[in-house]
């Protein structure tokens, strides 16, 4: 790899070495499978192939809530996806999400079975699925799918661009930095000036909206992310904050955020979740 300050690109480019960096061993510039890989099958209508990542987590936080509302044919068996093995370009996994990247959901209640992936179509999915987590009324409706859809669009120079370059880049790069790190607080400043005006991020009532944004601009803001509260300044969002505590708070979305968490503090890891007993079988 050539330093970034002399580096002139080539007329063609072509893969023939390591960019570096914590994820520098599953990055290729190819799609599809790599090797044949049957993934297994749990007894419960939703199967979930996954990593407890922020992208993770909104899936696993909306499947808990949907419990916790009684909706029985939301449960799930989640399997561990570890996407540092290249679990993700397993011919199996592949089938159901060609784009080889967590989560992806096989809803299986159907004959023939529904694969779904990227998170928000998984979110999407389910809630309408469930009648839950996104309104009816199409003024509301509009407002939920706007902000799940702004996390969509968003989320990448979050975690693609400012955690790249803040927490997982090989070298610290002064440039990369500034130009993610002017985009994320611009991001935060979005949220803090919405959640001023509304109590949850599409109005009165908590959405979609709400599961997907927290996993990545709530943790930022309270602590799990990149380790960069300092850095960012997270206390000037004062009004992101208040809406981070009072969403974290939630039982189902602490369930949510262990399910396929495989790092951090052993009491907050999950690594598959097949039974509601599993939380309390793995903190006992
Ligand atoms: N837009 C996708 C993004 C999913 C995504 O980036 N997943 C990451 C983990 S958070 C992944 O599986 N990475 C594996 C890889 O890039 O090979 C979604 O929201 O589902």
């Amino acid at each position: 790899m050539s330093d970034s300050a002399e580096y002139t690109p080539p007329a063609v480019w072509t893969w023939d070495s390591e960019s570096g960096g914590t994820w520098a061993k599953i990055n290729r510039p190819i799609a599809g499978a790599t090797h044949e890989k049957t993934l297994p099958v749990g007894k419960h209508p939703m199967q979930l192939y996954s990593l407890g990542t922020p992208n993770g987590a909104k899936v696993t936080i909306l499947l808990e809530e949907l419990l916790a509302l009684g909706h029985a044919g939301a449960e799930y068996d989640a399997f561990l996806i570890d996407i540092s093995a290249g679990d993700q370009f397993g011919s199996d996994f592949v089938d159901i999400n060609p784009n080889s990247k967590i989560p992806a959901l096989l809803d299986r209640s159907v004959n023939p079975p529904v694969r779904v992936f990227e998170s928000a179509s998984i979110l999407m999915y389910l809630a309408e699925k469930f009648g839950a987590f996104l309104p009816t009324a199409p003024a509301a409706r509009a407002e939920c799918l706007s902000w799940l859809f702004w996390q969509m669009g968003s989320a990448p120079y979050l975690g693609g661009g400012f955690g790249h370059f803040y927490a997982y880049a090989p070298m610290k790069i002064e440039y990369c930095i500034n130009r993610f790190t002017m985009e994320v607080k611009r991001q935060l400043d979005v949220l803090d000036r919405n959640l001023a005006t509304r109590p949850f991020i599409a109005g009165n009532e908590y959405t979609l909206a709400d599961i997907a944004i927290f996993p990545w601009y709530g943790v930022l803001v309270t602590g799990d992310l990149y380790n960069a509260q300092e850095f960012l300044d997270v206390t000037s969002y004062r009004h992101v904050l208040r809406w981070a505590e009072q969403v974290g708070a939630r039982p189902a979305v602490k369930r949510g955020k262990r399910v396929n968490k495989v790092w951090g503090p052993a009491e907050e890891q999950l690594a598959e979740r097949h039974d509601a007993g599993d939380f309390t079988r793995a903190a006992s």
